[in-house]
């Protein structure tokens, strides 16, 4: 690995939010691409904490640390992912389901999402069904795209297409879905449109939806 991509690794597990916007710009000023940096510097630190949490040696405060470092190297490097297309693709309102607090997928698939000219209406984490709704009823989205992180917290994407239904504006909309637990089966067996396994794939399946 890049050493500035190993500092980077080095600086998020270690939950260093105040020196990790710094090395994403030496990433950058070194020529690195931003996709790499996220991939190789970033993601793969925010598995590694996953993994040790797993395995006992991290605890909540510690991903919560590393998460804040995420944070901090996504805010740099948010514009080097959206370089903007022509804009107006579809609107979009995103979300992390009800009861999930976990949003530095969701927020990496919004900059993606509106780096490729969507229009972007994130109601941020732990979103009740009955909000969705409410964004679809008000005539602004084209497409509901649901992230989860949880197994526990899966079933309320099924509960907020089963809310869209109930309301009568299923039919209004497309409904993508995606984060780590989250898969195609899964996406068949509640009635969704489409799944995403990462951000760039969320890219692409919502351009399909939309041409759909
Ligand atoms: Co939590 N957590 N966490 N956590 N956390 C996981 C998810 C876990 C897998 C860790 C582990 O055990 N290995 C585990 C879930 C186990 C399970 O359900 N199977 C877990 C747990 C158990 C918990 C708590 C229950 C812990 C506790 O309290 N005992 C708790 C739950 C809180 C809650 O939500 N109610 C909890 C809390 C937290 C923090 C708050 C401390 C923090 C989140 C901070 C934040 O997000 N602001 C946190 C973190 C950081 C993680 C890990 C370490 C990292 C998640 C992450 O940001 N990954 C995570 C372990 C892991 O995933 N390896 C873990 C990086 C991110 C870029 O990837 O989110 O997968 P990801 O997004 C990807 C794709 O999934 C996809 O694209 C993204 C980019 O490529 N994607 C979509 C996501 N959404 C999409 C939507 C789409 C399409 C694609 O279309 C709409």
């Amino acid at each position: 690995m890049e050493p500035i991509l190993q500092n980077l690794y080095d600086a998020i597990m270690n939950g260093e939010a105040n020196s990790t916007p710094g090395l994403v710009n030496q990433a950058l000023n070194q020529g690195l691409p931003a996709s790499q940096i996220l991939n190789e510097g970033m993601i793969a630190a925010m598995n590694h904490v996953g993994m040790l949490f797993e395995e006992g040696e991290f605890f909540v405060p510690e991903m919560l640390i590393a998460a804040r470092a995420m944070q901090a190297g996504l805010a740099v490097l948010k514009p080097h992912l959206a370089e903007a297309e022509v804009k107006a693709a579809g609107r979009i309102v995103a979300g992390t389901v009800k009861g999930d607090l976990h949003d530095i997928g969701k927020n990496l698939v919004c900059m993606l999402l509106e780096g490729a000219g969507f229009e972007i209406i994130d109601l941020g984490t732990d979103v009740a069904p009955e909000k969705f709704v409410q964004v679809v009823q008000e005539g602004r989205a084209d497409v509901v795209a649901l992230s989860a992180l949880l197994t526990t917290t899966m079933p309320n994407m099924k509960a907020t297409i089963e809310a869209l239904n109930n309301a009568g504006v299923r039919g209004n909309v497309k409904v993508m879905i995606g984060g780590a637990p989250v898969t195609q089966a899964y996406a068949d067996q509640i009635g969704a449109d489409g799944y995403a396994p990462d951000a760039s794939r969320a890219v692409a399946l919502a351009k399909s939806l939309m041409d759909a």
